[in-house]
């Protein structure tokens, strides 16, 4: 906890054994009425309803780091889309000390190593907007999770830091280095814009300069992806157009 002086991020940790989803969790408090510090963390050992981005099912077993962060930023719409991209350099960048090789970020907001998904992130608003709304900021980490722990389906798709490290991980030295390192980011971001966050984003993209294919809708776009713009969309070359995405789901071809 010591490391985490002066932060804003992790002010107060809020621990459970195991929760549906911490996102849910924090939503649950918000909606009640509760005075939720800004800061705020929920975590839990293990979640029976794990969520990804639009509906996905995120696989929580024991072992796993699951949190969810409540903050309440005055940022424009357009500029909360950025915090999923601030946010995944922030965990990539806490991430890179535990792993020999470090590791890549696959747009938005995922956490790969070597070609596996080691950690997602799921954003949400909550609370009335008119009101003093809330964003929750959902991080899922696959810490101390050992293969045979990971579902079939993403048995060969995702890894952990176990994995990946040969060696246990102390779990409470992940999350406070990720706080501190999201702290530091959402500070970073908000007094000098994303422009010093997506010169970094850039250069641990995992699928930058490279041919891409990019669901949308019942059909999909391909081309080489250019650039990370300034709003933090994926900018995609097709030959014929400059395509910019501002959300979709990406593999390299
Ligand atoms: C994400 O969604 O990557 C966001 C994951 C956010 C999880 C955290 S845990 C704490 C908080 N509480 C919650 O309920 N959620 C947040 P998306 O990009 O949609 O990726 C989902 C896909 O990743 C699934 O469809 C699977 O293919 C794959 N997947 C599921 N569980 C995984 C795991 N543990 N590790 C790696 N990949 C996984």
């Amino acid at each position: 906890k010591a490391e985490l002086r002066g932060c804003l991020l992790g002010r107060d940790i809020i621990y459970y054994s195991q929760l549906d989803s911490t996102n849910e969790e924090a939503k649950r408090r918000i909606n009640a009425g509760c005075k939720v510090e800004e800061g705020t963390v929920i975590v839990a050992g293990r979640q029976t309803a794990g969520r990804g981005r639009m509906g996905r099912k995120w696989e929580s077993p024991a072992g796993g780091l699951w949190f969810s962060v409540v903050l309440s930023p005055e940022l424009a719409v357009s500029e909360l889309a950025l915090l999923s991209l601030v946010f995944a350099r922030a965990v990539a960048k806490s991430l890179d000390t535990f792993l020999p090789g470090g590791c890549q970020i696959k747009w938005p907001n995922d956490v790969y190593v070597k070609g596996r998904k080691l950690a997602g992130i799921l954003l949400e608003l909550s609370g009335e907007m008119d009101r003093a709304h809330y964003l929750v900021a959902g991080v899922g980490i696959n810490v101390n999770v050992a293969r045979e722990d990971l579902a079939g389906e993403i048995r060969d798709a995702a890894t952990s830091l176990y994995i990946e490290a040969g060696r246990k991980v102390d779990i409470n030295k992940v999350l406070t280095g990720v706080l501190k390192s999201m702290d530091d980011y959402y500070n970073l971001f908000r007094e000098r814009g994303f422009s010093p966050i997506r010169e970094e984003f850039k250069a641990c993209c995992m699928h930058l300069g490279r041919k891409v294919r990019v669901k949308r809708g019942e059909g999909y776009i391909e081309g080489i992806n250019e650039d990370i713009d300034f709003m933090g969309n994926m900018v995609i070359n097709t030959g014929k157009e400059i395509i910019r995405i501002s959300t979709g789901d990406v593999s390299i071809i």
